[in-house]
């Protein structure tokens, strides 16, 4: 294999495609020369706890959008790699909503046992990617930030796992610039004790919203507003939070909202998602779509329609993500070997939008979950990745979003998940979730059984 394939990006996706890779070379499959560029020093992308906020040492954009205290938003039950179960990183069973610590140690450990880390290059960012018809080749302009110095590389095959979680949607409102407090995105969110005994304003009512109050209140911040665009999330929240309608403007310290009710708030913090931003990219190859199950433009979910050289991986809005990550990886090596061939750019065309359509046809947060689980299943059956129980799966994720709406404070304290992979049963973590304030992977790893 003369091949050259470019990774762009080492996070949990990146490195998915690393360990497909990884495994093929194992069964004796001779394998492509892999690149892959990462810009921070480490690898485990979102993952890898980064306290800057802002632009990092060399003046590019901070990608971590991950705050000290973070644990799983989700049971992990939902998110374990089919190859790599947590009982073999661990050495036994674990609970099942770990820390950001934890789940940093497993999304690394499976590579950690072989000499793939090599394949990275740190510190060095791609600044520039374009196709050249002529010699079908990608020309790739990096920059290594430690050496100071660009390089050009060519490549057959790019793989964008850079993320979609790290560039902010921030919207404007009336009398921002006139506020008399700090208002941030969720992306530079680092440490709920900055909010100590304040008012915090939210915007937002998805995951951000929900866990950066969460986190807010359990830090000791006097009293949390969230102002929905769309429609409250709902759930049974402590006294000292309320759900209004829509902001409208802010004076001064005041915040007013389309009801016509205002309160006094400190900081605002806007939870208002991402965006898909490739500045690398040039328009041809560039993915453009809404955080979405069916993400526009790519066949199976990875595979670039308007050049199938091209792939990207994770960039669906996530119930599934380690695993999902690994289906896509596997179905995107075994292209790239040549083991899955390609149908016509009519068949990948309409791929796309049967996918939508079945998408837009989802009428609540389980159907999502069933319907990313079988998307997932669908890639994994192709592939030689081993098989797991999605029904499973799906049923830890409706287990988590019972929990939640019982009541939203305590579902990480619930035990007693089974892994779908190899049936390991979950401990529920001793001390409640609102009481633990040690979230190092030592003190959780004390817990384990
Ligand atoms: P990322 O983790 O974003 O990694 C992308 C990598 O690409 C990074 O290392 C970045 O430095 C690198 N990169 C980007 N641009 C370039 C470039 N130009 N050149 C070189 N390298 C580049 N998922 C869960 O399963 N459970 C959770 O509890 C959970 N919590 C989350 C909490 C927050 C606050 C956020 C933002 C996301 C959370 N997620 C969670 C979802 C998260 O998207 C996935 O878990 C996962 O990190 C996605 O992996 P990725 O590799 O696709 O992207
Ligand atoms: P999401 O899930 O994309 O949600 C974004 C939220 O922001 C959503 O509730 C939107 O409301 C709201 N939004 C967007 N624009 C605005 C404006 N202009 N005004 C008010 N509200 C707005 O992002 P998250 O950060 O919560 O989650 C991303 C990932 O991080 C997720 O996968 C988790 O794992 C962690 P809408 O409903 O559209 O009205």
């Amino acid at each position: 294999m003369d091949k050259r394939v470019c990774i762009i990006g080492a996070g949990p996706s990146g490195l998915a495609q690393l360990r497909a890779f990884q495994q093929a070379e194992e069964k004796g499959i001779r394998i492509p020369k892999v690149i892959c560029y990462e810009k921070q020093s480490n690898w485990g992308g979102l993952w890898n706890y980064n306290w800057r906020t802002g632009t990092d040492e060399a003046g590019n954009p901070i990608h971590g959008s991950m705050y000290r205290q973070l644990w799983s938003n989700g049971p992990k039950e939902g998110l374990e790699f089919a190859d790599y179960t947590f009982k073999e990183h661990f050495g036994g069973s674990i609970p099942s909503y770990p820390p950001r610590e934890v789940l940093f140690d497993y999304i690394k450990g499976r590579l950690e046992k072989t000499n793939f880390r090599e394949k990275i290059r740190f510190n060095t960012i791609v600044r520039d990617v374009k196709y050249e018809s002529q010699s079908t080749k990608f020309i790739i302009t990096v920059r290594d930030e430690t050496l100071d110095c660009e390089m050009v590389e060519e490549f057959d095959n790019v793989v964008v796992a850079s993320g979609h979680f790290s560039t902010p949607n921030i919207p404007y409102y009336e009398g921002f610039e006139s506020f008399n407090g700090r208002i941030l995105h969720a992306h530079d969110f680092r440490e709920a004790r900055e909010f100590r005994d304040k008012n915090i304003l939210i915007l937002g009512t998805s995951y951000s919203a929900e866990d950066i109050g969460s986190q807010c209140w359990k830090y000791g911040c006097k009293s949390v507003t969230v102002a929905h665009r769309t429609a409250p999330m709902g759930y049974d929240w402590p006294a000292n939070w309320q759900e209004v309608p829509a902001l409208v403007k802010v004076k001064g310290s005041e915040a007013f909202f389309k009801d016509g009710s205002s309160k006094l708030v400190d900081s605002i913090i806007l939870c208002t998602g991402y965006k898909h931003h490739f500045p690398f990219l040039p328009d041809d190859l560039r993915l453009k779509t809404a955080n979405r199950l069916a993400t526009a433009g790519l066949y199976k979910g990875v595979v670039w329609n308007k050049n199938p050289k091209l792939f990207y991986l994770g960039m669906q809005d996530q119930w599934y993500t380690f695993n999902m990550f690994d289906a896509q990886a596997w179905y995107v090596r075994d292209i790239i070997l040549g083991k899955i061939s390609l149908p016509s750019s009519e068949i990948m065309h309409d791929d796309v939008l049967k996918r939508e359509i079945a998408e837009d046809a989802l009428e609540d947060d389980y159907a999502c979950v069933v319907y990313q689980g079988a998307y997932t299943k669908e890639l994994m059956d192709d592939t030689d990745y081993p098989s797991f129980d999605v029904d499973a799966a799906n049923e830890a994720f409706f287990r988590w979003k019972k929990a939640k709406k019982k009541n939203i404070m305590t579902f990480r304290d619930q035990g007693e998940f089974i892994s779908p992979i190899d049936g390991t049963v979950s401990a529920a973590h001793p001390k409640a979730w609102k009481d633990e304030l040690d979230d190092s992977m030592e003190n959780y790893l004390n817990k384990k059984i």
